[in-house]
């Protein structure tokens, strides 16, 4: 294992020191938003973390190596140029094989994690069952990785580009508890509604990093899903978001997007077709998502 990982020596000085680390992916970097707002957000996302006491961890491919700590340099680099590979589980072998640079997805980044031994990774949203799935059976890697990867992923629910009712029932089936952050309701990324409930309502840090600490000790393997709402002051109106997202989706079909193509053309349509309002919004909610993830790091290291 040792010759793959590439482990930053402050992330691996503060894991052996069992010190808080924060996981971040960088599909949302290369994939999810548009230079140079995605290096700006993903150098933000990590003083947020330094800022609440724990060390961010971005994780990549790069020349081959699972990368667990990119540096500044790195990030700028995997946000500036164009070819770099959206790298989900399958193609993990193929990218190190070739020594290639790959974007990690939740899937991949919570693999990488897991093997670092990092238990908490934080990102905007996660992949999900998409709509007409039963058609198409496009269900992303994240949901199966959630069921046996002991990794929690801290993220703002999942966008209604995806079924949210259908994406919640697989989650149920294959184990993964969904929680929801002083909600009752499963946010849907740009809203704080979305018309789903979660399983469980938290209203604390510590009371997650119990449930973790509790599900891990018990031998239960896979992650957690805790979702956070966007801050009201930030999130969008909830007819012009989905008149948005539905605007996208019709567009792919006639298009033919398919496969991994899906959720990247989707997200750059919806956020033309707000003018930029869904970007700011999708900016502020991992921004949110990482000061959450990081609070849940510091009380699971003290337990
Ligand atoms: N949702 C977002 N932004 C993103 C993604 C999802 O709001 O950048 C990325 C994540 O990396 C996620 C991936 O793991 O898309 C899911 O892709 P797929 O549906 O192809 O599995
Ligand atoms: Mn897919």
């Amino acid at each position: 294992m040792k010759e793959y990982l590439n482990i930053n020596p402050e992330v691996h000085e503060t894991l052996k020191k069992g010190k808080a680390v924060v996981a971040l992916e960088s599909t949302i970097i290369s994939h999810g938003m548009p230079y140079p707002k995605n290096v700006e957000t993903a150098l933000n996302v990590e003083k947020i973390i330094r800022d609440e006491g724990a060390v961010p961890a971005t994780i990549a491919i790069l020349k081959g190596e699972l990368k667990v700590g990119l540096t500044g340099e790195e990030i700028e680099y995997l946000g500036r140029v164009k070819n770099v590979i959206k790298t989900s589980r399958r193609d993990i072998p193929f990218i190190v094989a070739k020594k290639a640079d790959g974007a990690t997805t939740v899937a991949s980044t919570m693999i990488i994690a897991s093997l670092a031994g990092i238990k908490i990774f934080a990102t905007g949203g996660i992949g999900g069952v998409h709509r007409r799935a039963s058609e198409t059976f496009d269900i992303s890697a994240d949901l199966e990785e959630l069921a046996k990867t002991d990794v929690a992923v801290i993220c703002a629910g999942a966008k209604s580009i995806l079924d949210i009712g259908l994406t919640l029932e697989y989650l149920e089936t294959r184990g993964v508890p969904v929680v929801g952050y002083r909600t009752e309701e499963m946010p849907a990324f740009y809203t704080r509604k979305s018309g789903c409930k979660v399983d469980y309502r938290v209203d604390s840090p510590e009371e997650i990093a119990l449930a973790l600490k509790t599900k891990w000790d018990l031998g239960l393997k896979g992650g957690m899903v805790i979702a956070n709402p966007i801050e009201e002051e930030y999130q969008m109106d909830y007819d012009t978001i989905n008149a948005a997202i539905d605007k996208a989706i019709k567009e792919a079909e006639e298009k033919g997007i398919k496969g991994k193509d899906s959720t990247p053309f989707l997200l750059a349509r919806v956020k033309e077709i707000t003018g930029g309002d869904s970007l700011e919004a999708n900016i502020r909610l991992v921004y949110n998502n990482a000061s959450l993830a990081a609070k849940i790091a510091l009380e699971l290291q003290k337990l």
